[in-house]
């Protein structure tokens, strides 16, 4: 509900829009489908203001977003590759310099403006100096089409196409309980200017590789549930886990039918890493507000899905992630 707070914030994120010429969108690593989808639209808005823009994340487009490749000029950068001159780097769907992986130095000493598109909690209180938040919002894209609203500018089918995309991978394609009003009226508007919905949808779920159904039972078969039902987890040890990178399986897949379950509130995927982390995605059904739960671990994102990374593997990962759900569920009630 954009009250005066926010009205304020919009006006000093147009101005910086309007007094500088060149900006560099960026995000987290590993870029998921609202990030990337919500760059797609900035980028378009920003060329059809007149500015110069590149698109630089932190990894290059995989699987299954490589078609938006046509939609916009998509670049990744590593350590040490050169980057195009910009005076503003916008940060979309993450708040946190030190989410954009080896960019973050970089953008931190470029001395450039770091402006948020954002959409997670707290994420005022990120590294944006100029924010455009608001942690109602479904999705990032979401914002940036209300940018577009603000500056008056028409979507070309490219940016509808991306907003489309970031709307639909937030929501769960409309079935979690962000999927407001909004959404579905800019959805709808969004397909009377020509997204095709059901190809969009093929592009990311019809193009699976051929092992994702053994890899699915795998994970589905190490399911456990614990605390009387009330939490489903996964965990899913370092071999498993590279399997998993090999065929870009997408984790969610698992999710759903674990959340699907009587009496589950919380699912929770734990991937143990080489590098010594175990990375937590939670998501909740009910009450219970995982986003909380991601926070006394150092991670972050929304109530019902959020995620963590906890240090060491998974025999210190799974007890400690059992004893803050269980609080979390005590004090829900
Ligand atoms: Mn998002």
């Amino acid at each position: 509900m954009p009250g005066p707070f926010h009205a304020k914030l919009h006006t000093s994120f147009q101005d910086l829009i309007a007094s500088r010429e060149s900006f560099l969108l960026t995000g987290h690593e590993n870029p998921d489908g609202d990030c990337l989808g919500a760059e797609t639209a900035l980028f378009h808005l920003l060329r059809a203001l007149g500015k110069d823009v590149a698109i630089v994340n932190p990894d290059p487009l995989g699987h299954p977003f490589d078609f938006l490749a046509e939609k916009a000029p998509f670049s990744f950068a590593t350590a040490d590759s050169p980057l195009p001159k910009f005076d503003v780097a916008v940060l979309l769907d993450c708040s946190q310099l030190s989410r954009t992986g080896a960019l973050a130095p970089r953008l931190r000493a470029s001395g450039a403006t770091i402006a948020v598109i954002d959409h997670h909690v707290g994420s005022d209180h990120g590294d944006g100096s100029v924010c455009y938040v608001d942690s109602k919002a479904a999705a990032t894209g979401a914002l940036v089409r209300r940018l577009y609203r603000e500056f008056g500018v028409p979507l070309p089918l490219a940016a509808a196409e991306g907003v489309f995309l970031s709307l639909v991978m937030d929501t769960g394609w409309f079935r979690y309980s962000n999927t407001d009003a909004e959404v579905l009226s800019m959805a709808a508007e969004l397909v009377g200017m020509g997204v095709d919905s059901s190809r969009i949808y093929d592009a990311i779920y019809r193009r699976m590789h051929p092992e994702t159904a053994a890899v699915l039972a795998q994970c589905l078969s190490r399911h456990e549930l614990r605390l009387s039902g009330k939490l489903a987890m996964v965990p899913i040890d370092k071999t498993l886990n590279e399997r998993c990178g090999h065929i870009s399986f997408d984790t969610d897949l698992v999710i759903d039918p674990l959340r699907s379950l009587l009496g589950v509130e919380v699912v929770a995927i734990l991937k143990e890493r080489f590098d010594g982390v175990v990375k937590v995605s939670m998501r909740a059904k009910g009450d219970v507000d995982v986003q909380r739960i991601a926070a006394t671990f150092g991670g972050g994102g929304h109530k019902k899905a959020a995620g963590a990374a906890i240090p060491g593997g998974l025999g210190t990962a799974i007890p400690a992630l059992e004893e803050r759900v269980r609080q979390a569920i005590a004090e829900t009630r």
